[in-house]
């Protein structure tokens, strides 16, 4: 059994680090509000016997031995969030681990293998223009130029470590490979479980997410003076572009396409812009059809800027390939969730998460928990009391199977 108390009241201490006028949490990646956050889930792992340690890229590793010398289980989530989102998404993961860990030194069950903990650093890409940084770490496939990437005040990723504490030169240091699987539990943040009526369900699959930047050059010009016919004027190409990424992503069964940021340059009521910059988060289940998306996306933006002379450059900022969950690991979740008496509900999940770095490295789990209307990296995201203790007895009944040699 968990102690759903302590969990419940951790979900709300750790809120309260980077909480934000509407009850939202703001925490980027190495910055102090996240270092806060940090200490905070270090104190809560240590109560758990945990011993913590940081990684060369920051991550935090609470790590409790096993009684025989075998691979390690993994568990974990992500510590930060988009801007101002919710309580829940990526926290409720890393809590939840602990809660696990605890409860079982608690009822003195100790396992066969190794158990680490993990809040991995910047899975959101809020900061930087890509994300999953910990777990690519952790995969070893982060790379020494994305430590050159920037945020939106020029810093680099490799200076936001080294301002922290962390050592960017150590980061194929952060690598782990003596590793049975990773299982993360998470917010749904759909409306799959809420409809089934149901407080957990199995992740069959994770969508990986394609991150484009479109920069479109035009001329600015004055907004007078300038007749219709004589403009290249790059926000409404852009504005076409954007209105036809929705007609097209909508042709697809489960693709999604959306553009979360735009900026424009000078930015005057009575200029025409010189320059536009916006995002496409491109996702489908299957990356075959990502791809081709991505493609019908990319000519008719072609077509369209060529047609009113505008440049165009199109930037990948990631690409993450979709990933299938082990069917050992989704047996176990659902022989967990059985045993509570629940119906057994499998859903792909449409948002990505760390586990798709360990894609080619080991087996991957995910469990879910029910999301109130669906509504995610929003504040108000909320997951009932009830349903977090679900979702945290189904990982400790899982965690207690998997270890079986
Ligand atoms: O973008 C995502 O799917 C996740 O929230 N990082
Ligand atoms: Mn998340
Ligand atoms: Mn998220
Ligand atoms: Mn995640």
């Amino acid at each position: 059994m968990v102690n759903s108390n302590r969990l419940w009241s951790r979900i709300h201490e750790l809120s309260s680090i980077g909480q934000t006028p509407d009850n939202g949490v703001t925490r980027f990646s190495y910055t102090d509000v996240e270092h806060e956050a940090n200490e905070q889930v270090k104190k809560y792992m240590e109560e758990a016997g945990l011993e913590v340690t940081f990684d060369a890229v920051g991550n935090v590793i609470g790590t409790l031995p096993g009684s025989k010398d075998l691979p390690a289980i993994l568990l974990g989530s992500h510590l930060d969030t988009v801007p101002n989102g919710g309580k829940f998404d990526g926290s409720l993961g890393v809590l939840t681990a602990i809660e696990v860990v605890q409860s079982l030194q608690e009822q003195n069950i100790h396992l066969n293998h190794p158990v680490k903990v993990i809040a991995f650093k910047d899975e959101e890409g809020s900061r930087f223009g890509f994300g999953m940084i910990g777990s690519l770490a952790v995969a070893g496939n982060l790379q020494k130029e994305d430590l050159q990437r920037k945020d939106a005040n020029g810093v680099s990723l490799h200076d936001a470590m080294i301002k922290q504490g962390y050592s960017p030169e150590n980061i194929l240091e952060a690598r782990m490979d003596d590793v049975k699987l990773y299982l993360e539990l998470h917010i749904e943040q759909g409306k799959v479980l809420e409809k089934e009526n149901v407080p957990v369900g199995v992740v069959t699959g994770i969508a990986g997410p394609l991150w484009l930047k479109f920069s479109l050059i035009g001329q600015a010009e004055h907004a007078g003076a300038t007749p219709m016919n004589q403009r290249k004027d790059p926000l409404v190409a852009a504005s076409l572009i954007i209105s036809e990424t929705e007609k097209l992503a909508k042709k697809y069964e489960n693709a999604v396409a959306t553009v979360g940021t735009i900026s424009l340059a000078p930015g005057g009521v009575n200029v025409i812009p010189g320059s536009v910059e916006f995002t496409i988060d491109i996702r489908d289940v299957k990356e075959e059809l990502r791809d081709q998306l991505e493609k019908e996306i990319k000519d008719y933006a072609a077509t369209i800027t060529a047609e009113r002379e505008i440049d165009l450059s199109i930037e990948d900022l990631q690409r993450v390939a979709p990933v299938l969950c082990s069917n050992e690991i989704q047996n176990t979740i659902k022989e967990s969730i059985a045993d509570q008496g629940y119906p057994v509900i499998s859903l792909p999940s449409g948002a990505g998460h760390d586990g798709m770095q360990f894609k080619d490295r080991f087996p991957v789990g995910m469990i879910f928990v029910r999301s109130q209307h669906g509504i995610s990296h929003n504040p108000q995201e909320f997951t009932t009391k009830e349903d977090a203790k679900a979702g945290a007895e189904t990982m400790l009944k899982t965690v207690c199977k998997l270890d079986k040699e």
